[in-house]
């Protein structure tokens, strides 16, 4: 089954919306495969974020990341990469469909409550640095009621 990396942000947890961010995933019908509540620092944020290095956003972007703990997690289902991307909605909340996380719980771009691999290659590398030890294997009782 795919996976893919999932990140509530600073912003997420210090609201209140990480049971709520869970549930949209469970009641999907992916499978939680790890979880971790941490605080990163700025050397590890800078290695997650390494793409986005020459942008002049970045900086902030690093402070935002290292500014409060985050759950990481990786999700597992078929085609968890592109529809966790859709149940997170558009980068720019202002842009982000109601019904999305970020349509219905963010305001500004730089404040947007959750991350999602947008790849399934860059999930994998996601998945490697911020879980380094592995996932948990196992498959849910109701994967039968789930797919065909
Ligand atoms: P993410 O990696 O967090 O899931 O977000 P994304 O793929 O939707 O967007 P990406 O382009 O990778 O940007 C990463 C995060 O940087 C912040 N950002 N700020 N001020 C700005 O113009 C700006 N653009 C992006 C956002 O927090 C975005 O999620």
């Amino acid at each position: 089954m795919e996976q893919t990396f999932i990140m509530i942000k600073p912003d997420g947890v210090q609201r209140g919306l990480i049971g709520e961010i869970i549930g949209r995933f469970e009641k999907k019908g992916f499978t939680l495969k790890g979880l971790k509540f941490t605080t990163v620092d700025r050397s590890f944020a800078e290695k997650h974020y390494a793409d986005l290095s020459a942008k002049p956003f970045f900086p902030g972007l690093v402070d935002y990341i290292i500014s409060g703990p985050v759950v990481a997690m990786v999700w597992a289902g078929s085609k968890v990469v592109t529809t966790g991307r859709k149940i997170i909605g558009a980068t720019n909340p202002a842009e982000s469909a109601p019904g999305t996380i970020r349509g219905d719980y963010a305001i500004d771009i730089g404040r947007n409550v959750i991350h999602g691999s947008d790849s399934v290659e860059n999930a994998k590398k996601e998945i490697a640095l911020w879980f380094p030890d592995g996932v948990t294997e196992w498959q849910s009782s109701l994967h039968s009621w789930i797919y065909e």
